[in-house]
């Protein structure tokens, strides 16, 4: 049964209107944070696979920030009782900042110790949702990305040939400028990953389209990070929302992200010396199937903290 619970239940982390559906437990295992932009025929597939891969496990929440134009949030709002965890939906009077946007004012809403943020499209598969937490429980890291570039990744549902050399090209250019905090990450573009919410320092968040992972890598310092490899399929339904706009928001975000880098050096940089640069390791300690763990940790002498290696620093999405 769908109960839709007033706003003022939730702390006012969203100045937009929020409608939250299904039963509410005080202690949740995981939020799944999904940005959308007119993707009304790929919720209820989303939300099946969803179902399919949470259950059983801890309890989880399903967070939508909607910049639509279609009629998706209706579709979410029909289907959201149906499924066993609770569906939180914000419709967005404004897009501010684009798709990184909605992923950072999702993030503020995570009441969870653990946030997976996905596309709604089904490029990201929902069965990998619970493993993604489970490795940064248990490989005790802030950041588990789920990477096409090592360990037994594909880019397989990038597409055409253009896509992948946008992809290569964007993923090199931001190793480019921003050094070695991309450069550990073998797929910084990537929109599939889990953060530890505690770890997050939303306050300095200045988010601008696609590439909010390099964003919260970068301002909130993430350097405890593994990687786990999977196959981005092709689109469930609908259509990209990635356009040349973006790649000029892209460029416009990279700026921004050096400037804010050369300001404020990045962490164990000058104090920790050589010790503190991630070391490369092989990605691929699992079979590199979607869903096996390859958890390319490593803690350098002395820093304390742990990064992953990049296998193949290759590409975007
Ligand atoms: N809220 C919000 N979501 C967006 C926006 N742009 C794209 N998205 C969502 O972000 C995800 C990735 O977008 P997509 O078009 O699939 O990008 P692609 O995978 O690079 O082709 C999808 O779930 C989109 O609906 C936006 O401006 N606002
Ligand atoms: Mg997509």
């Amino acid at each position: 049964m769908s109960l839709d619970v007033a706003v003022s239940e939730r702390p006012a982390k969203s100045s937009n209107p929020q409608r939250i559906f299904g039963a509410r437990p005080t202690e949740l295992g995981v939020s799944v944070i999904v940005p959308t932009r007119n993707e009304a025929g790929n919720i209820r597939e989303l939300l099946q696979q969803l179902s399919a891969a949470l259950t059983p496990g801890p309890a989880a929440e399903v967070v939508f920030i909607d910049d639509s134009t279609d009629d998706t949030a209706e579709v979410i709002a029909a289907a959201a009782g149906d499924y066993p965890f609770s569906v939180v939906l914000v419709e967005r009077s404004r897009p501010v900042g684009g798709l990184g946007g909605a992923v950072v004012e999702g993030l503020r809403m995570a009441r969870a110790p653990w946030a997976v943020v996905m596309d709604a499209d089904l490029q990201h598969p929902p069965s990998l949702v619970p493993r993604l937490p489970a490795v940064g429980g248990s490989a005790d890291v802030d950041l588990v990305v789920a990477t096409r570039y090592a360990g037994g990744g594909s880019r397989h549902g990038l597409g055409s040939a253009y896509r992948r050399v946008v992809s290569a090209a964007s993923t090199a250019l931001s190793i480019a400028a921003l050094g070695e905090q991309a450069a550990r990450l073998s797929d910084p573009m990537s929109g599939f990953f889990a953060v530890r919410t505690a770890a997050l320092r939303l306050d300095l968040a200045r988010p601008i389209g696609y590439k909010v992972l390099l964003e919260l890598v970068l301002r909130s310092q993430l350097t405890r990070i593994a990687q786990v490899p999977y196959t981005f399929r092709t689109r469930h339904a609908g259509r990209s929302k990635s356009t040349p706009r973006e790649g000029i928001r892209f460029l416009r975000h990279l700026v921004a992200l050096r400037t804010a880098r050369r300001r404020a050096p990045p962490p164990g940089g000058a104090a920790h010396g050589p010790a503190a640069r991630p070391r490369r390791v092989p990605l691929g300690d699992g079979p590199g199937r979607p869903g096996s763990a390859a958890s390319g940790t490593v803690r350098p002498p002395g820093s304390g903290r742990a990064a992953a290696g990049p296998e193949d620093p290759g590409s975007h999405q």
